[in-house]
Protein backbone atom coordinates (compact mmCIF):
# COMPACT_ATOMS: atom_id res chain seq x y z
CA UNK A 1 0.00 0.00 0.00
CA UNK A 2 1.88 3.30 -1.27
CA UNK A 3 -0.87 5.90 -0.71
CA UNK A 4 -1.08 7.10 2.54
CA UNK A 5 -4.50 6.87 4.31
CA UNK A 6 -6.59 9.30 6.35
CA UNK A 7 -7.81 7.59 9.11
CA UNK A 8 -10.99 8.59 11.07
CA UNK A 9 -11.22 7.05 14.56
CA UNK A 10 -13.75 4.49 13.57
CA UNK A 11 -11.79 3.68 10.62
CA UNK A 12 -8.66 3.26 13.02
CA UNK A 13 -10.25 1.07 15.55
CA UNK A 14 -12.16 -1.08 12.47
CA UNK A 15 -8.56 -2.09 10.80
CA UNK A 16 -5.89 -1.42 13.84
CA UNK A 17 -5.61 -4.80 16.08
CA UNK A 18 -6.64 -4.49 19.91
CA UNK A 19 -3.87 -5.22 22.04
CA UNK A 20 -4.47 -9.01 23.80
CA UNK A 21 -4.36 -7.66 27.53
CA UNK A 22 -6.68 -4.81 26.79
CA UNK A 23 -9.80 -7.24 28.28
CA UNK A 24 -8.11 -8.19 31.32
CA UNK A 25 -6.31 -4.14 31.96
CA UNK A 26 -10.32 -3.33 31.01
CA UNK A 27 -11.71 -5.53 34.03
CA UNK A 28 -9.52 -4.46 36.66
CA UNK A 29 -10.50 -0.83 35.52
CA UNK A 30 -14.00 -1.50 35.88
CA UNK A 31 -13.86 -3.09 39.84
CA UNK A 32 -11.61 0.47 40.30
CA UNK A 33 -13.93 2.98 39.07
CA UNK A 34 -16.72 0.91 41.13
CA UNK A 35 -14.85 0.83 44.27
CA UNK A 36 -14.44 5.04 44.18
CA UNK A 37 -17.98 5.38 42.93
CA UNK A 38 -19.16 3.68 45.63
CA UNK A 39 -16.76 5.43 48.56
CA UNK A 40 -18.04 8.57 46.56
CA UNK A 41 -14.77 9.86 45.29
CA UNK A 42 -13.58 11.50 42.03
CA UNK A 43 -11.48 9.73 39.67
CA UNK A 44 -8.98 11.20 37.72
CA UNK A 45 -7.43 9.52 34.64
CA UNK A 46 -4.02 10.61 34.23
CA UNK A 47 -1.86 9.61 31.07
CA UNK A 48 1.72 9.93 31.27
CA UNK A 49 5.14 9.44 28.71
CA UNK A 50 5.64 8.87 25.68
CA UNK A 51 4.14 6.21 22.78
CA UNK A 52 6.20 4.61 20.19
CA UNK A 53 5.69 3.48 16.83
CA UNK A 54 7.18 0.27 16.21
CA UNK A 55 8.44 0.17 12.19
CA UNK A 56 8.36 -3.73 12.17
CA UNK A 57 5.67 -6.06 13.19
CA UNK A 58 9.05 -8.33 15.56
CA UNK A 59 9.94 -4.84 15.99
CA UNK A 60 13.68 -4.23 15.82
CA UNK A 61 13.38 -0.36 15.85
CA UNK A 62 10.59 2.45 16.57
CA UNK A 63 10.18 6.08 17.01
CA UNK A 64 9.56 7.75 19.98
CA UNK A 65 7.96 10.42 21.79
CA UNK A 66 10.01 12.99 24.01
CA UNK A 67 8.69 12.57 27.63
CA UNK A 68 10.06 11.01 30.77
CA UNK A 69 6.82 11.18 32.54
CA UNK A 70 7.54 13.65 35.04
CA UNK A 71 4.65 15.93 34.60
CA UNK A 72 2.05 12.92 35.06
CA UNK A 73 3.74 10.88 38.13
CA UNK A 74 4.27 14.43 39.70
CA UNK A 75 0.32 15.56 38.80
CA UNK A 76 -0.48 12.27 39.99
CA UNK A 77 0.59 12.42 43.63
CA UNK A 78 -0.79 16.11 44.01
CA UNK A 79 -4.26 14.88 42.32
CA UNK A 80 -4.03 11.96 45.43
CA UNK A 81 -3.21 14.21 47.89
CA UNK A 82 -6.67 16.32 46.89
CA UNK A 83 -8.56 13.74 47.70
CA UNK A 84 -8.90 12.44 43.83
CA UNK A 85 -8.27 8.65 43.29
CA UNK A 86 -6.08 8.21 40.42
CA UNK A 87 -6.11 5.72 37.07
CA UNK A 88 -2.38 6.58 36.07
CA UNK A 89 -2.11 5.33 32.42
CA UNK A 90 1.83 5.26 31.89
CA UNK A 91 4.64 4.01 29.10
CA UNK A 92 5.78 0.78 30.18
CA UNK A 93 9.03 2.01 32.43
CA UNK A 94 8.45 5.54 32.45
CA UNK A 95 8.28 7.67 35.80
CA UNK A 96 5.65 6.37 38.12
CA UNK A 97 4.60 8.43 41.53
CA UNK A 98 6.00 7.56 44.58
CA UNK A 99 9.00 5.73 43.10
CA UNK A 100 9.84 8.21 40.85
CA UNK A 101 11.41 9.81 44.09
CA UNK A 102 13.99 7.32 44.00
CA UNK A 103 15.06 6.50 40.15
CA UNK A 104 17.82 4.53 39.57
CA UNK A 105 19.97 7.22 38.43
CA UNK A 106 19.07 10.04 40.69
CA UNK A 107 18.47 8.19 44.14
CA UNK A 108 19.09 5.01 43.72
CA UNK A 109 16.92 2.90 45.79
CA UNK A 110 19.64 0.43 47.14
CA UNK A 111 21.77 3.28 48.60
CA UNK A 112 19.15 3.49 51.25
CA UNK A 113 19.43 -0.16 52.40
CA UNK A 114 22.08 -2.01 54.77
CA UNK A 115 23.14 -4.94 55.98
CA UNK A 116 22.29 -5.74 59.42
CA UNK A 117 23.35 -8.17 61.94
CA UNK A 118 26.91 -9.62 62.62
CA UNK A 119 27.19 -13.54 61.58
CA UNK A 120 25.87 -15.07 58.38
CA UNK A 121 22.42 -16.45 59.48
CA UNK A 122 21.13 -13.29 61.98
CA UNK A 123 21.74 -11.08 58.62
CA UNK A 124 19.08 -8.97 57.20
CA UNK A 125 18.37 -5.86 55.08
CA UNK A 126 18.01 -2.77 57.16
CA UNK A 127 18.34 0.94 56.38
CA UNK A 128 21.30 3.14 55.93
CA UNK A 129 21.88 4.89 59.26
CA UNK A 130 22.06 8.25 58.23
CA UNK A 131 18.52 7.63 55.94
CA UNK A 132 16.33 6.39 59.04
CA UNK A 133 15.56 10.25 59.84
CA UNK A 134 15.46 11.19 56.04
CA UNK A 135 12.65 13.40 55.50
CA UNK A 136 11.86 13.63 52.53
CA UNK A 137 11.95 9.28 52.51
CA UNK A 138 9.34 9.08 55.78
CA UNK A 139 7.18 11.63 53.55
CA UNK A 140 6.96 9.97 50.74
CA UNK A 141 6.78 6.49 52.26
CA UNK A 142 3.61 7.87 54.39
CA UNK A 143 1.50 9.12 51.18
CA UNK A 144 2.57 6.24 49.60
CA UNK A 145 1.65 4.04 52.30
CA UNK A 146 -1.84 6.17 52.82
CA UNK A 147 -2.44 5.99 48.99
CA UNK A 148 -2.35 2.19 49.07
CA UNK A 149 -4.21 1.50 52.20
CA UNK A 150 -7.36 3.27 50.56
CA UNK A 151 -6.41 1.47 47.62
CA UNK A 152 -6.95 5.07 45.41
CA UNK A 153 -4.18 4.13 42.22
CA UNK A 154 -4.79 1.93 39.56
CA UNK A 155 -2.13 1.52 37.27
CA UNK A 156 -2.19 0.69 33.15
CA UNK A 157 0.73 0.51 31.08
CA UNK A 158 1.12 1.13 27.34
CA UNK A 159 4.40 1.19 25.20
CA UNK A 160 2.83 2.01 21.45
CA UNK A 161 0.40 4.13 20.39
CA UNK A 162 -1.69 1.67 19.34
CA UNK A 163 -1.85 0.34 23.30
CA UNK A 164 -2.57 3.75 23.99
CA UNK A 165 -5.61 4.63 21.89
CA UNK A 166 -7.32 1.43 22.61
CA UNK A 167 -6.45 1.96 26.18
CA UNK A 168 -7.83 5.51 26.26
CA UNK A 169 -11.52 4.48 24.73
CA UNK A 170 -12.06 1.91 26.65
CA UNK A 171 -10.75 3.40 29.72
CA UNK A 172 -12.54 6.86 29.24
CA UNK A 173 -15.46 4.76 28.32
CA UNK A 174 -15.75 2.79 31.40
CA UNK A 175 -15.06 6.31 33.76
CA UNK A 176 -17.76 7.30 31.90
CA UNK A 177 -20.25 6.31 35.17
CA UNK A 178 -18.61 9.05 36.98
CA UNK A 179 -19.89 11.94 34.07
CA UNK A 180 -19.04 15.26 35.90
CA UNK A 181 -16.84 13.65 38.57
CA UNK A 182 -14.15 12.05 35.94
CA UNK A 183 -11.30 14.05 35.05
CA UNK A 184 -9.19 13.29 32.06
CA UNK A 185 -5.72 14.89 32.37
CA UNK A 186 -4.08 13.90 28.86
CA UNK A 187 -0.28 14.89 29.81
CA UNK A 188 1.17 11.59 27.82
CA UNK A 189 2.99 12.86 24.16
CA UNK A 190 1.41 10.93 22.09
CA UNK A 191 2.72 10.10 18.21
CA UNK A 192 1.04 12.53 15.45
CA UNK A 193 1.64 9.83 12.77
CA UNK A 194 1.95 5.72 12.76
CA UNK A 195 2.25 2.91 10.53
CA UNK A 196 -0.74 0.83 9.90
CA UNK A 197 -0.14 -2.98 10.70
CA UNK A 198 -1.56 -3.53 6.80
CA UNK A 199 1.80 -1.54 5.95
CA UNK A 200 4.46 -2.66 8.41
CA UNK A 201 6.89 -5.44 7.36
CA UNK A 202 6.92 -8.29 9.53
CA UNK A 203 10.76 -8.75 9.74
CA UNK A 204 13.58 -6.47 10.31
CA UNK A 205 13.73 -4.15 7.65
CA UNK A 206 17.32 -4.96 6.24
CA UNK A 207 20.02 -2.30 5.46
CA UNK A 208 22.12 -2.59 2.07
CA UNK A 209 19.31 -1.09 -0.12
CA UNK A 210 20.25 2.77 0.51
CA UNK A 211 18.04 5.02 2.46
CA UNK A 212 14.75 4.35 3.75
CA UNK A 213 11.96 5.72 3.07
CA UNK A 214 8.77 5.22 4.90
CA UNK A 215 5.59 6.99 4.82
CA UNK A 216 3.51 6.94 7.65
CA UNK A 217 -0.54 7.80 8.33
CA UNK A 218 -1.92 10.65 10.49
CA UNK A 219 -3.17 9.04 14.52
CA UNK A 220 -6.71 10.09 14.17
CA UNK A 221 -7.40 13.47 16.23
CA UNK A 222 -9.09 10.85 19.14
CA UNK A 223 -9.98 14.13 21.36
CA UNK A 224 -12.83 15.01 19.17
CA UNK A 225 -14.72 11.28 19.87
CA UNK A 226 -13.38 11.54 23.24
CA UNK A 227 -15.47 14.75 23.71
CA UNK A 228 -18.35 13.30 22.14
CA UNK A 229 -18.28 9.83 22.23
CA UNK A 230 -16.57 8.21 24.90
CA UNK A 231 -16.92 10.58 28.18
CA UNK A 232 -20.27 11.65 29.48
CA UNK A 233 -19.67 15.61 30.91
CA UNK A 234 -16.21 14.73 32.02
CA UNK A 235 -13.94 17.72 32.60
CA UNK A 236 -11.27 16.83 29.56
CA UNK A 237 -8.05 18.63 30.13
CA UNK A 238 -5.12 18.40 27.35
CA UNK A 239 -1.49 19.70 26.84
CA UNK A 240 -0.04 21.12 24.53
CA UNK A 241 3.62 20.98 23.71
CA UNK A 242 5.40 23.44 21.42
CA UNK A 243 9.21 24.71 20.77
CA UNK A 244 8.03 27.92 20.06
CA UNK A 245 6.41 29.91 22.62
CA UNK A 246 4.63 31.79 20.04
CA UNK A 247 2.95 29.10 18.91
CA UNK A 248 1.39 27.90 22.25
CA UNK A 249 -1.74 30.22 22.15
CA UNK A 250 -2.87 29.48 19.13
CA UNK A 251 -2.39 26.16 19.04
CA UNK A 252 -4.11 25.86 22.36
CA UNK A 253 -7.51 27.57 21.14
CA UNK A 254 -7.86 25.76 17.77
CA UNK A 255 -8.02 22.68 19.76
CA UNK A 256 -10.45 23.95 21.97
CA UNK A 257 -12.51 25.15 19.31
CA UNK A 258 -11.83 21.87 17.12
CA UNK A 259 -12.65 19.31 20.41
CA UNK A 260 -14.94 21.34 22.45
CA UNK A 261 -13.53 20.14 25.76
CA UNK A 262 -12.51 21.83 29.14
CA UNK A 263 -8.71 23.04 29.24
CA UNK A 264 -5.73 23.34 27.02
CA UNK A 265 -2.20 23.93 29.04
CA UNK A 266 0.16 24.98 26.95
CA UNK A 267 4.25 24.39 28.02
CA UNK A 268 6.91 24.74 25.90
CA UNK A 269 9.89 22.34 25.67
CA UNK A 270 12.41 23.76 27.66
CA UNK A 271 10.47 25.84 30.44
CA UNK A 272 8.07 23.24 31.01
CA UNK A 273 9.02 23.12 34.60
CA UNK A 274 8.41 26.60 35.34
CA UNK A 275 5.75 28.09 33.63
CA UNK A 276 2.48 26.90 31.77
CA UNK A 277 -0.71 28.52 30.50
CA UNK A 278 -3.84 27.59 30.91
CA UNK A 279 -6.29 28.40 27.84
CA UNK A 280 -9.86 28.10 28.13
CA UNK A 281 -13.10 29.11 26.57
CA UNK A 282 -15.26 31.99 28.16
CA UNK A 283 -18.58 33.03 27.18
CA UNK A 284 -18.09 36.51 26.83
CA UNK A 285 -21.56 38.54 26.20
CA UNK A 286 -21.90 40.94 23.39
CA UNK A 287 -21.97 44.75 23.87
CA UNK A 288 -25.09 46.14 24.64
CA UNK A 289 -27.26 47.88 21.49
CA UNK A 290 -26.47 51.55 20.99
CA UNK A 291 -29.27 53.39 22.48
CA UNK A 292 -32.63 53.71 21.24
CA UNK A 293 -31.21 50.53 18.83
CA UNK A 294 -33.74 47.54 18.81
CA UNK A 295 -33.50 44.16 16.65
CA UNK A 296 -37.07 45.26 15.20
CA UNK A 297 -35.81 49.44 13.73
CA UNK A 298 -32.54 48.19 12.73
CA UNK A 299 -33.93 48.11 8.78
CA UNK A 300 -31.29 47.31 6.47
CA UNK A 301 -28.49 47.80 8.70
CA UNK A 302 -25.99 45.32 9.23
CA UNK A 303 -27.66 42.62 12.00
CA UNK A 304 -27.35 43.74 15.31
CA UNK A 305 -25.41 41.83 17.70
CA UNK A 306 -28.30 39.44 19.41
CA UNK A 307 -29.15 40.02 22.81
CA UNK A 308 -29.82 36.73 24.00
CA UNK A 309 -27.40 35.06 26.55
CA UNK A 310 -27.23 31.53 24.26
CA UNK A 311 -26.09 33.42 21.59
CA UNK A 312 -23.18 35.16 22.94
CA UNK A 313 -19.90 34.85 21.20
CA UNK A 314 -16.88 32.67 21.84
CA UNK A 315 -13.59 33.99 23.29
CA UNK A 316 -10.98 32.72 25.26
CA UNK A 317 -9.16 33.26 28.83
CA UNK A 318 -5.75 32.67 29.47
CA UNK A 319 -3.75 32.33 32.93
CA UNK A 320 -0.22 31.67 33.36
CA UNK A 321 1.11 29.86 36.38
CA UNK A 322 4.90 30.11 36.87
CA UNK A 323 7.78 29.32 39.79
CA UNK A 324 11.20 30.50 40.08
CA UNK A 325 13.32 28.76 37.50
CA UNK A 326 16.37 28.41 39.75
CA UNK A 327 14.66 26.52 42.26
CA UNK A 328 16.50 26.86 45.93
CA UNK A 329 17.97 24.04 46.79
CA UNK A 330 16.35 21.32 49.79
CA UNK A 331 13.09 22.14 49.57
CA UNK A 332 11.99 22.20 45.63
CA UNK A 333 8.54 23.43 44.56
CA UNK A 334 7.16 21.65 41.80
CA UNK A 335 4.75 23.31 39.63
CA UNK A 336 2.22 20.80 39.58
CA UNK A 337 1.49 21.17 43.28
CA UNK A 338 -0.30 24.94 41.16
CA UNK A 339 -1.40 23.16 38.33
CA UNK A 340 -3.53 20.66 40.05
CA UNK A 341 -5.11 22.66 42.76
CA UNK A 342 -5.82 25.35 40.17
CA UNK A 343 -7.21 22.82 38.14
CA UNK A 344 -9.25 21.01 41.49
CA UNK A 345 -10.52 24.75 41.85
CA UNK A 346 -11.94 24.76 38.55
CA UNK A 347 -13.31 21.56 38.43
CA UNK A 348 -15.00 22.50 41.66
CA UNK A 349 -16.80 25.48 39.81
CA UNK A 350 -17.39 23.82 36.89
CA UNK A 351 -19.79 20.66 38.55
CA UNK A 352 -21.24 23.34 40.58
CA UNK A 353 -22.13 25.33 37.52
CA UNK A 354 -23.06 23.09 34.98
CA UNK A 355 -26.58 21.49 35.02
CA UNK A 356 -27.80 18.63 37.13
CA UNK A 357 -27.39 14.93 36.23
CA UNK A 358 -30.27 13.68 34.70
C1 LIG B 1 2.98 17.50 27.48
O1 LIG B 1 3.00 18.57 26.93
C2 LIG B 1 3.75 17.21 28.77
O2 LIG B 1 3.66 18.29 29.64
C3 LIG B 1 5.25 16.86 28.51
C4 LIG B 1 5.84 16.45 29.87
C5 LIG B 1 5.35 15.70 27.53
C6 LIG B 1 6.01 18.06 27.97
P1 LIG B 1 7.82 15.13 30.95
O3 LIG B 1 7.06 13.83 30.92
O4 LIG B 1 7.16 16.05 29.78
O5 LIG B 1 7.66 15.83 32.26
O6 LIG B 1 9.25 14.91 30.54
N1 LIG B 1 2.24 16.47 26.98
C7 LIG B 1 1.42 16.52 25.78
C8 LIG B 1 2.25 16.36 24.56
C9 LIG B 1 1.42 16.11 23.32
O7 LIG B 1 1.69 15.16 22.64
N2 LIG B 1 0.42 16.94 23.04
C10 LIG B 1 -0.27 16.90 21.76
C11 LIG B 1 0.19 18.10 20.97
O8 LIG B 1 0.93 18.94 21.50
C12 LIG B 1 -1.75 17.02 21.96
S1 LIG B 1 -2.43 15.68 22.85
O9 LIG B 1 -0.18 18.19 19.80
Amino acid sequence: MDQSTSFSAESYFATQPAPPTLAQDIEGVKEFVARQAANNRRVVLVTSGGTTVPLELNVVRFLDNFSAGTRGATSAEYFLKAGYAVIFMHRQFSLQPFSRHYSHSTNPFLDFLAIDGDGADTEEVGITPDKRADAELFGVLKEYKRVQALGALHTLEFVTVNDYLWLLRAVSQELSVLRRRAMYYLAAAVSDFFLPRQKMSEHKIQSGKGSLHIEMDQVPKVLKPMVEEWTRDGYIVSFKLETDDGLLIPKARAALERYGHQVVIGNELHTRKYQVVFVERKRKPLPPLPPGVDDDEAGDAPAPPPKSPQLESMTFAESWIRIPATPAVGNVKEIEEDIIAELVRRHDAWIESTPAEI
